[in-house]
């Protein structure tokens, strides 16, 4: 009896053991969504928050425990004791512990007001000529505006490094929230009520980030990236966002265009693809440049090899076939899987041959 009973006692501190190392795991700051590796000032001045919270609490931790071990152990019950006295009330001790968790958090409030101030108040405002992107919260995707320069895309955040950017954060349908671990965060994006926030990328490169409010069944699926780059890239990048779309030549795509914009495809009710007469739909995103993103479906499918920025033609042929023959498969729940007519049995469903179609005028749209 005794004997197994100390074996399930090592078992369970292995087990605990194991699970607190997973969990500090978690910390590492090489994950790309470490909020402890910060590359920006606000989310520099949030993890010095959190340190000093997390400072304070393990403070506390440590005394309170100690004095607990403390008193299990000297007042132990010994053999012949009897009755402990017994105590009621004791003001000196009641005032002592109100007081010092009042002391406490006076020192946690100071930092996280200031934070929070710094935080929400930007350096460079929109009044004063800061730079702005509207961000608005799809089920399931984010949609990018750069109104200073008529440019509209998705799920792939340009921004020149070291600059401070605005950010108006809006909403279409639910509460989302924007997160960009290693920059700024989490704020809510709501729908008839704009909210904004700032941020600063210090280092040229690729940064993660997600919804961070729950949104529906997706909602795990709904990432983007923010792209830091020089002036000179981010001028290029916005150059060939604001070019239109031309009809392609050859003859596949071709057939995929016609196909996109007649009614037994009905692409073009959702999906607008500037310089063409009938797509001009806002349900889904603009897909003017899909060809230049990195990513489908708000990050699930990677157009991009392994260690490269670059898009890779065939991954994303391959990626945007697999998105037309099951975008449910790819994105459980996605309203176009949900409202498009070739999906919800409208309209037949696409061929295969009018999925290549499709793909190659697709692949068109750089
Ligand atoms: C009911 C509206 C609707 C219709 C019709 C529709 N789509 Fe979509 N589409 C969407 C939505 C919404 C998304 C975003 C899905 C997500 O990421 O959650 C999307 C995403 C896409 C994407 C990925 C874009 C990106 O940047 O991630 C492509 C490509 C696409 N649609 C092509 C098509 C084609 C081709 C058709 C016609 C067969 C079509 N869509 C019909 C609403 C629609
Ligand atoms: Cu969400």
């Amino acid at each position: 009896m005794r004997k197994t009973r100390h074996r399930a006692g090592g078992l369970l501190g292995i087990l605990l053991l194991g699970t607190l190392l997973a969990l500090a795991a978690a910390c590492t700051p090489s994950h790309p969504q470490s909020t402890f590796d910060t590359l920006g000032p606000v989310a520099r001045e949030q993890a010095v928050v959190f340190w000093i919270i997390f400072g304070l609490g393990a403070l506390v931790f440590v005394i309170v425990e100690g004095i607990i071990l403390y008193a299990v152990f000297k007042y132990r019950r010994r053999p012949d004791d009897g009755d402990p006295e017994q105590i009621h009330g004791n003001n000196a001790l009641e005032v002592t512990w109100t007081v010092i968790p009042a002391i406490i958090l006076v020192f946690a409030a100071i930092p996280t007001l200031m934070v929070l101030y710094s935080t929400t108040i930007s350096p460079e405002p929109p009044e004063k000529g800061g730079f702005v992107v509207e961000a608005t919260g799809h089920q399931w995707w984010f949609e990018f505006n750069y109104p200073a320069y008529g440019v509209v895309t998705a799920n792939e955040m340009h921004i020149p490094v070291d600059e401070v950017i605005n950010v108006d954060l809006r909403s279409k349908d639910v509460i989302h929230s924007f997160w960009v671990p290693k920059l700024a965060g989490k704020v809510d994006m709501i729908p008839n009520n704009d909210n904004t926030l700032w941020l600063k990328a210090e280092r040229e490169g690729e940064f993660y980030a997600q919804c961070a409010e729950f949104c529906g069944v997706s909602h795990a699926n709904m990432r983007f990236k923010v792209v830091a780059e020089s002036w000179e890239d981010f001028n290029a990048w916005v150059e060939a966002q604001l070019a239109e779309a031309s009809s392609p030549v050859d003859p596949l795509a071709k057939e995929g265009e016609e196909l996109f914009m007649s009614q037994d495809s009905y692409c073009f009710r959702c999906h607008a693809v500037r310089g063409t007469r009938l797509a001009r739909g806002i349900i889904g995103p603009d897909l003017t440049h899909v060809a230049s993103r990195r990513h489908l479906a708000a990050g699930l499918l990677d157009n991009t090899e392994d260690d490269s920025d670059a898009v890779s033609g065939a991954l994303l042929q391959h990626n945007l076939r697999e998105w037309l023959a099951d975008p449910d498969g790819v994105k459980p729940g996605n309203i176009m899987y949900r409202d498009a007519e070739v999906y919800n049995g409208t309209v037949p469903p696409l061929t295969d041959n009018q999925i290549d179609a499709l793909v190659a005028y697709l692949l068109t749209l750089k």
